[in-house]
C-alpha cells in the first residue's frame, strides 16, 4: 500500500511521430528559403517596372514564410496529459480535500439570458465533490435583480436537483442541456417530477426577463431584493451581496438531508467616476470576496454561457495540484472550451479545433497553455500574487472554523466593502495581484506573467470535454469576437510584458514563441490583403509575378504550396474536423484576417498614438429565430451593415472582376498561353473565387434576411469596378 500513496496522480506522454514531423518540417523550410531567394534575386533594378510590387511580394511572402515558422513552435513539442482519478480519490479523507471556489462571470443579462447563467450555475453546484467544500459565487456586472431573481430560484431548486444528480448520477448537469439530451432513463417517474418543477421555474424565469422586472409577489419573499432600493443604473449603485445558500449553515440541506453547496451573488460596486476594469475587476473582487466566505484554495473560472458537461473534472484537475512530485510548481489547469452548439461543418471556424487539439498541446510542452478565460482552475495563492520558490511545497489548509459563528447578515455586512470601487486604490490590485487591468484579453496576459514568474501550467484536453460554451452564429459576431482577441494579444506585444523581451529566459524560447505567434496574429493582415488584390489586379493586366510553369524555380512554389495545404488538411482531419469543415476554416482564415485583424491593427496604432479608449463589447449568446435557422443550415449570415462587410465584398467582388477579365481574355485570343505563363496568379485568384462562392450567393442571389445588405452591394460593386478599371487604365 505504501507504493499506491506515492504513485503520480497525472502522466505526461510527448506525442508520437515528432521526429517525422520535424523532417518534414525542414524540407519545407527549404522551400521557403528557395521562394525568398527567388524573390530576393529577382527584384527588378531601379527605374525599371514593377519593383515596388515585386518588393511587396518579397515583403509579404518574408511575413508568411517567418510566420510559418511561428506556428511550428506550437507543433514542436506537443505533450498529452492524462490523470489517475481512482488514485486520488481513494488517497485523501473528505475532510483532507480542499475547498474550491467557482467563479461565474456575468455582465448583462439581456445578451446572457438569466436562464442560461444558472444552468451553468447548477452545472458545477452538482458537482460530485463534497458539498461543504465547494462554493460558487456569480458576479453579475449588469447587476440586474433579474440575475439575482433567476439565482434565487435556482437556490430552490437546486435543493431538488442535487441530490437527483447524485442519486441518478445524471450526465451532463446542466438542467437544460440534460433535459435537451433526451437521455431516457428508468427512473422514469422522478424524471417526470424533477424535469415539471425545472419547467415551472424557467417559465417564472423566462417570464420575469420578458417583462424586464419582478412580480411584487416575488419581490416580497426575499430581503434581497431590498438591496435594490438604492441602485440608480448598472453603473451606479452599491455593492449587492447576497449569501443564498451557507453551506455552513447545518439548516441548509436539500430535500434529503444532504449538505448543499455555499451559493452567493454579487454585484460590486460600479461608480461612473471609477473605472470597473471590465472581468478583470469582477473576478478580483470575486477573489476577495471569497477569501472572507469561503476562502477555498482551487479556483475555477467559468463563463456564464459555459457548463461543466463533466461533474468529475475537479478530481482531473486536483491530479495535476495535488500530486506530491511534480504538482508544486502548477499554477493552473486549463481545460479546452468545447462548444455546444457546433454545426457538422463549422462554417465560422469558431470551434478552434486545431488550436485545441494541436497547438495547445504544442505550448504545454513548452511549460503550459495560456490562460484563456473560461475552463481554468488556479491556485487562489498563485492568483493572488504568491511568489515562484523552488522548494516550495504546498500545503491543504483545513477549514478554518472561525467564521461559523457569524450569522451571515454580519458576514455579507463585512465582506462588502471588498467589493467597493475604492477598495483597490494604492494596492497591487490588478498589477501583481489578481488579475491584471487595461488590456482586452487580461486573462492571458494573468496567465503569462504567472509563468513569467517561474509557475508551470497545464492543458487537459480530455475526450469528452469537461466545458461546453455557446460559439458566435453569425458572421459578424465571429469577427466581432476575432478583431477584440487579436486586439488584445497585440496589445500584449507592446505592454510592458511582452513575451518577446519582458519573458525572455523567464519562460522557455518555445513558449515565448508560442506566446509570439498568437501576439501578432493582427499583423498577418498586411501581407494577406497584399497577397488578395495585387497578384489578381496584375493577372487582369497580364502581367506575371511568378515563375512560369518550365521555370525550376516554380517548384518551389508548387511544394511549399502543396505542402502546406496538404499538412494542414491532414492536422485538421486528425483534430476530428470534415473536409467541408476544414474548406470552411480557409474562408474564415481569409475573412479574419483581412477584416477583423486589419481593425484590430488600426484600432491599435489609434490607441497607441492616444486616439481612441478601450472599448469592450460582449458578443450576444442569443439569437433570433432566423438566424439560428440559417446557422443550423450552415449557411452563413451576412445580415449586417458593417464595415467588415464592405471590405470582404469588395475583395470577393475584385477578384471576381479579375477572373473574369482573364477568362474572357482567354476565350476571346487562342494563343493567349495563360496557364504555361501565369499558373500561380490564376490559381490564387481562381482559389479566391472559389472560397467567397458563398459570399457570392449572398451578394448576388440569395432572397433571405441573412443576404448582405443591398447598400454594401452597391458600395462594393462600385469600389471594386473602379480599382480594376483605374488598375487597367491608368497603370
Ligand atoms: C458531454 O457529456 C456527455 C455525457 O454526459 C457525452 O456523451 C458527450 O460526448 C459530452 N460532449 C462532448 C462535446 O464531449
Ligand atoms: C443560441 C443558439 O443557437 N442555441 C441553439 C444551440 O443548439 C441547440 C441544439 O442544436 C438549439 O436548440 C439552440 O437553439
Amino acid at each position: 500500500m505504501e507504493s499506491e500513496k506515492s504513485m503520480p496522480l497525472f502522466e505526461t506522454k510527448k506525442a508520437r511521430g515528432r521526429v517525422l514531423h520535424r523532417l518534414f518540417a525542414g524540407t519545407l523550410f527549404m522551400g521557403v528559403c528557395f521562394i525568398w531567394a527567388y524573390r530576393f534575386g529577382n527584384i527588378p533594378r531601379e527605374g525599371e517596372d514593377g519593383r515596388w510590387v515585386w518588393i511587396g511580394l518579397l515583403g509579404a511572402e518574408l511575413w508568411f514564410g517567418l510566420y510559418w515558422v511561428l506556428t511550428q513552435a506550437l507543433r514542436w513539442n506537443q505533450v498529452y496529459r492524462c490523470t489517475f482519478k481512482d488514485r486520488l480519490y481513494h488517497r485523501y479523507a473528505e475532510e483532507d480535500l480542499p475547498g474550491i471556489d467557482i467563479f461565474v462571470c456575468t455582465a448583462d443579462s439581456t445578451v446572457e439570458p438569466p436562464i442560461m447563467v444558472i444552468n451553468t450555475v447548477f452545472s458545477v453546484m452538482a458537482y460530485d465533490y463534497p458539498a461543504k467544500k465547494l462554493s460558487v459565487y456569480l458576479s453579475d456586472d449588469g447587476g440586474s435583480n433579474l440575475t439575482f431573481y433567476a439565482l434565487l430560484e435556482a437556490s430552490n431548486f437546486a435543493r431538488y436537483w442535487i441530490p437527483y444528480c447524485k442519486k441518478f448520477k445524471v450526465e451532463p448537469r446542466s438542467p437544460a442541456a440534460y433535459f435537451a439530451s433526451g437521455s431516457n432513463p428508468n427512473h422514469y417517474g422522478e424524471t417526470t417530477v424533477i424535469k415539471k418543477l425545472y419547467q415551472e421555474m424557467e417559465d417564472r424565469i423566462v417570464t420575469a426577463t420578458k417583462l424586464g422586472r419582478i412580480l411584487e409577489e416575488a419581490r416580497l419573499k426575499h430581503r434581497g431584493f431590498s438591496q435594490w432600493d438604492s441602485y440608480s443604473s448598472r453603473h451606479d449603485h452599491d455593492t449587492i451581496l447576497q449569501i443564498l445558500i451557507d453551506g455552513k449553515d447545518p439548516n441548509a440541506t436539500d430535500i434529503d438531508g444532504g449538505a448543499l453547496p455555499t451559493l452567493v451573488y454579487l454585484a460590486r460596486e460600479k461608480r461612473p467616476q471609477h473605472p470597473h476594469n471590465f472581468k478583470a475587476g469582477a473576478m478580483n473582487a470575486l477573489i476577495r470576496v471569497s477569501s472572507n466566505i469561503s476562502n477555498g484554495q482551487i479556483i475555477l473560472n467559468l463563463d456564464c454561457d459555459m457548463y461543466s458537461n463533466n461533474s468529475l473534472c475537479i478530481w482531473d484537475a486536483l491530479c495535476f495540484f495535488m500530486d506530491k512530485e511534480n504538482g508544486h510548481d502548477i499554477a493552473f489547469v486549463q481545460f479546452p472550451q468545447g462548444f455546444e452548439n457546433m454545426t457538422k461543418n463549422d462554417i465560422y471556424g469558431s470551434s478552434f479545433i486545431v488550436i485545441s487539439n494541436v497547438e495547445f498541446h504544442g505550448v504545454d510542452g513548452f511549460g503550459g497553455p495560456l490562460y484563456i478565460g473560461s475552463g481554468c482552475f488556479h491556485r487562489r495563492d498563485v492568483l493572488c500574487g504568491r511568489k515562484f520558490t523552488k522548494d516550495f511545497k504546498f500545503q491543504w489548509k483545513k477549514d478554518d472554523d472561525n467564521k461559523i459563528q457569524k450569522t451571515m447578515q454580519e458576514l455579507e455586512e463585512e465582506t462588502k466593502p471588498l467589493a467597493s470601487c475604492t477598495y483597490e486604490q494604492n494596492t497591487e490590485w490588478g498589477n501583481e495581484i489578481g488579475l491584471k487591468y487595461g488590456c482586452l484579453v487580461e486573462d492571458v496576459i494573468t496567465g503569462l506573467l504567472t509563468q513569467c514568474k517561474g509557475w508551470k501550467s497545464v492543458y487537459l484536453n480530455p475526450e469528452r470535454k469537461a466545458f461546453l460554451g455557446v460559439a458566435p452564429i453569425t458572421l459578424s459576431q465571429t469577427l466581432v469576437q476575432q478583431k477584440r482577441w487579436s486586439e488584445g494579444h497585440l496589445q500584449i506585444l507592446l505592454s510592458k510584458y511582452s513575451p518577446a523581451w519582458y519573458a525572455h529566459a523567464k519562460i522557455s524560447l518555445g513558449l515565448q514563441l508560442g506566446y509570439i505567434c498568437y501576439n501578432i496574429w493582427s499583423v498577418n493582415c498586411l501581407a494577406t490583403l497584399y497577397y488578395s488584390i495585387i497578384p489578381s489586379l496584375y493577372l487582369l493586366k497580364g502581367i506575371s509575378l511568378y515563375p512560369q510553369v518550365s521555370d525550376p524555380w516554380f517548384w518551389s512554389f508548387a511544394y511549399v504550396i502543396s505542402a502546406k495545404y496538404i499538412y494542414c488538411l491532414v492536422e485538421f482531419l486528425c483534430s476530428g474536423g470534415t473536409i467541408l469543415g476544414w474548406w470552411n476554416e480557409q474562408r474564415i482564415w481569409l475573412y479574419k484576417r483581412t477584416t477583423s485583424y486589419l481593425f484590430a491593427l488600426i484600432d491599435t496604432i489609434l490607441k497607441t498614438l492616444k486616439f481612441t479608449n478601450v472599448t469592450f463589447s460582449i458578443t450576444a449568446k442569443v439569437a433570433d429565430e432566423d438566424v439560428s435557422q440559417r446557422y443550423e443550415k450552415e449557411i452563413m449570415d451576412f445580415g449586417a451593415s458593417s464595415p467588415m462587410f464592405t471590405i470582404l465584398a469588395t475583395l470577393a467582388m475584385l477578384n471576381l472582376f479579375c477572373f473574369a477579365g482573364v477568362v474572357k481574355k482567354v476565350i476571346m485570343d487562342e494563343n493567349f498561353r495563360l496557364y504555361e505563363e501565369m499558373f500561380l496568379q490564376l490559381l490564387l485568384c481562381g482559389a479566391l473565387v472559389l472560397i467567397n462562392l458563398p459570399l457570392y450567393q449572398g451578394l448576388f442571389l440569395r432572397k433571405d434576411k441573412g443576404k448582405v445588405p443591398s447598400s454594401i452591394t452597391i458600395k462594393s460593386f462600385l469600389l471594386a469596378l473602379l480599382a480594376c478599371t483605374s488598375f487597367t487604365f491608368l497603370y
